[in-house]
């Protein structure tokens, strides 16, 4: 296919044709929530002249300040979907319970859970940032609540992100592979620029914030001290490290040319599982990666094949090149 000439709309009615791995309705909040982050994009580029950068002088939900564009970037999502009748409810970081469609607008059968603008800390630093987006389907029945969204990952029906970098590029699946488009700003509309995007099982690229090594458990410690070993040690080869700080930026690079990306559990606050979120970071990013020929675990078990229990529970993450996601697993004792 050459990909130069299809646009996001032209790549699902084709899929949707194709193999009807995309309904009309989940077609419709794929294209709202392309056409959402295109604005979230143009008011990140903004920067200090938009009056967009700083603290919002407020906290979300996980007790974290809120930057303006996180709380800008909610409100974008919000009003896109609401009134599309796709969706019955959203769930988002920076809201404590579910958003419901309100009355005045139809219900639709799809629950939209995101996180508007990962890696917000970076934002002020003009470093790459993204917004995180999963969805799934609403179980039958009359009404929607936050028990409806507490789904396992591999229940998924599409999931993706949208990065906000040199390029703005969004990443999505529906359960056939990945695809990448990049923002084409002279027509406004996302263009297809890679399809069936595939990680390689091995790599010599990790991506962890090694200032907390102290406090990790004693298999990630091992696995990652392998690494620094390099040649001379037991893994036989030198490894790079890359750590941006935003798990759009450093997973998006791990689906383009391999690597493995850990924030795992830490003896910090030992309640915490970690500091990741599942069911808004973890879980799409862990079916991309998957869909893409990688594998995602906490350390003890596949990451899609969680039950969570809260909607904002955390989860310890280890996810990229399948080799590398295989062995510290089984450093683990689990595989
Ligand atoms: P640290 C961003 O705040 C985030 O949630 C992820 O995007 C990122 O991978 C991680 O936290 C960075 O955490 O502790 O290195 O600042």
């Amino acid at each position: 296919m050459n990909t130069k000439k299809i646009f996001l709309t032209r790549y699902l009615v084709e899929q949707q044709r194709r193999d009807g791995h995309i309904p009309p309705e989940l077609r419709l909040l794929l294209e709202v929530v392309a056409r959402a982050c295109k604005r979230i994009s143009q008011a990140v580029n903004k920067g200090s002249l938009g009056e967009v950068m700083g603290s919002a002088d407020s906290e979300n939900v996980q007790g974290e300040m809120q930057k303006k564009l996180d709380i800008i970037a909610n409100e974008v999502l919000i009003e896109a979907n609401e009134w599309g009748g796709h969706l019955a409810a959203m769930a988002s970081e920076e809201m404590e319970g579910i958003y419901v469609v309100p009355n005045r607008y139809p219900q639709g059968e799809y629950l939209l859970l995101f996180d508007p603008l990962d890696g917000s800390s970076n934002i002020d630093v003009n470093v790459s940032i993204g917004t995180i987006f999963s969805v799934l389907l609403k179980p039958e029945g009359a009404g929607v609540s936050e028990q409806d969204f507490l789904q396992s990952g591999c229940k998924q029906v599409a999931a993706g992100y949208c990065v906000y970098g040199p390029q703005t590029t969004l990443v999505l699946t529906v359960g056939d592979g990945v695809a990448m488009f990049t923002l084409d700003r002279e027509q406004g509309s996302f263009m297809l620029t890679e399809e069936n995007l595939r990680i390689p099982a091995d790599t010599k690229e990790f991506s962890i914030n090694m200032s907390n090594m102290r406090h990790w458990d004693e298999p990630v410690k091992r696995y990652i001290n392998e690494c620094l070993q390099g040649k001379e040690g037991p893994r036989g080869k030198d490894f790079n490290m890359r750590w941006v700080a935003s798990m759009v930026a450093d997973v998006h690079r791990i689906l383009t040319r391999g690597g493995i990306f850990l924030y795992p559990w830490d003896k910090r606050d030992p309640e915490k599982a970690g500091k990741l979120r599942l069911m808004y970071e973890a879980n799409p990013m862990a079916w991309l990666v998957e869909q893409a020929g990688g594998a995602a675990t906490n350390g003890k078990q596949r990451i899609l094949d969680i039950q969570p229990d809260k909607l904002h529970q955390r989860v310890s993450v280890m996810l990229g090149s399948k080799n590398e996601v295989d062995r510290v697993t089984s450093y683990h004792g689990t595989i």
